[in-house]
Formats: structure tokens, sequence, C-alpha cells
């Protein structure tokens, strides 16, 4: 099985409150209800990747609780709850306790420092854990040997200067390419792997998800787009313009993983 096959996935539904998600620039809100579309929009590409989506309902108290993807992080054999960096997404961690509880094998909790996991991107050679703003040194070190007793082997770098997250500057695009922009494909990270560099003007494109045999990409970087179309991959683009107004992307309103106790009519095996 490949790292990205994927059967599940679970996301949150945005509340009002989304529009006062965290920027790290001051500018206009999102609007809710093309926030809400874009979001519908993403859930129907997931579902057509073959993906049986759970969705939780929404947390007021929490404005960046759509964002699933940072107060986890999934596999097979294992959930992980994060400690999110970010002081007000902190206890978004707690929320998701049951619902994995309820879906995975075991349910493994961070208990130091900070790991957000849109610093966490995995491949099939090792799962990389970008130090941030929001991961921090004694996190990424508890996830490290968390990792390592589910047999996953981690390695820990930086997350470029400036940058929300690792993955916003990169995501997998199959098992030997990543799709990056010029600044981390210049770094020597990912040596080893062939890389694709994001058009220019479009470094938003780095955040895109491999689910399957098809890409979900920023609808606003059709260059990429075609540089994927051209390495043999289906593009899905996705419009994200509000979405990303709250420094966010595709990869982070999603927590994916292929279970084996569902068969592929989506039914769970007892
Ligand atoms: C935040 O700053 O935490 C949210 N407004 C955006 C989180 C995006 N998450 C991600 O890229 N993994």
């Amino acid at each position: 099985m490949r790292v990205f096959d994927f059967n599940s996935a679970i996301v949150r539904l945005p509340g009002k409150s989304v529009v006062d998600g965290l920027r790290a620039q001051p500018g206009p809100s999102p609007d809710y209800g093309k926030l809400r579309s874009e979001h519908a929009a993403y859930l129907d590409a997931l579902r057509n990747a073959g993906l049986d989506v759970v969705v939780l309902e929404a947390q007021e108290p929490f404005p960046d609780s759509i964002f699933v993807e940072d107060p986890a992080l999934v596999f097979s054999e294992a959930a992980v709850l994060l400690r999110p960096g970010a002081a007000s997404r902190l206890n978004e961690a707690e929320a998701l306790a049951a619902p994995l509880a309820a879906r995975f094998p075991r349910l493994l909790r961070i208990t130091q420092g900070y790991v957000d996991g849109g610093d966490i991107l995995v491949t099939p050679k090792c799962t990389f854990i970008g130090l941030s703003a929001r991961t921090n040194e004694a996190g990424a070190a508890g996830l490290r040997s968390l990792l390592a007793s589910i047999g996953i082997a981690s390695r820990v770098v930086k997350t470029p200067r400036g940058t929300l997250h690792l993955k916003s500057d990169c995501s997998l695009v199959d098992e030997e390419t990543v799709l990056a922009t010029e600044q981390l494909a210049n770094s020597g990270l990912f040596d080893g792997f062939r890389i694709i560099t994001v058009a220019r003007d479009e470094r938003a494109a780095a955040n895109s998800v491999r689910v399957n045999d098809v890409m979900l990409v920023n609808a606003g970087c059709p260059r990429t787009a075609d540089s994927l179309v051209n390495h043999g991959l289906r593009v899905s683009p996705l419009p994200v313009t509000e979405i990303a107004r709250i420094d966010a992307g595709l990869s982070c309103m999603s927590l994916r993983w292929f279970d084996r106790g569902l068969t592929s009519a989506g039914e769970r095996m007892v």
C-alpha cells in the first residue's frame, strides 16, 4: 500500500467563528458563505477520490478547528493527538480524542512541547517533522519517539523562516516525487527525491494533497497543475480563495488514512 492510499477522512465543518481564524498579516476576513462552499467542494473531492468522509460538527469556540490536520496525525495503525503551538488552538486536540479513539486501533498523545500536523510530511522514506513557530524541539522529540514506537522513522528539519507550516511549502506527489516551493526545492531537504517546483507566482500550489490517484490542487495555480498533469497525474482543482485569507490551504482541512477495517463498500468489518 502506498502512503497516499486512503479510504477514510475526518473533516470538521466551519463554524461562523472561522472568519476570526488566525492570520499572520492583517487583511480582509473570509466570507463565511463562500468559505462554506469551498469547504463543501473539498469534501466532494475527497468523496470523488474514493474516501469515506466523517464530518464532525462545527466548534464555535475554536475558529481554526476546521483545520483538523493540525491537532492530530493519523496512520492506519494509530492516531496521535498533537499539541498545536498557537494558544487558541491547543484544546482542539482534545475535541478529536473521542472521534479518533472510535476509529483507530491505538490513540497516542504528545505530552510535551508543541507540534502542528501542518509541519509533518509523511513520505515512504521517512516522516519529516518541521520546526516552526508552531512546532518546537520538545514536541518534535516527543513525536519522534511516539512514531518510532509504531515503526515509523522520522527526521526533524527546519520549516523555512516566514512559512507557517512545512506543508505550506511542500507536498508528496508520489513515492519518489515531491512538489515544493523554489526555496525548499533548493534547500537540500529533498535530496534523493524527484522535485517538481511550483510555478512562479503559484507558491500556494505547494500545499496540494495526493489522495489515491488524484492530486487536489489550488484552482488558482493552473501552471503547477499543468506540471502535475504532465507528470501523469489526474488533478482536481479546488477553490481556496476564502480559506487562504486565514493562512490555510488544502491539506489542513482533513485527516486522511487507510482504515483496514473498512470494506471497499465503506462498511465496517466486525
Ligand atoms: C492557523 O493559523 O493556525 C490557521 N489560521 C491556519 C492553519 C492552516 N493549517 C495548515 O496549513 N496545516
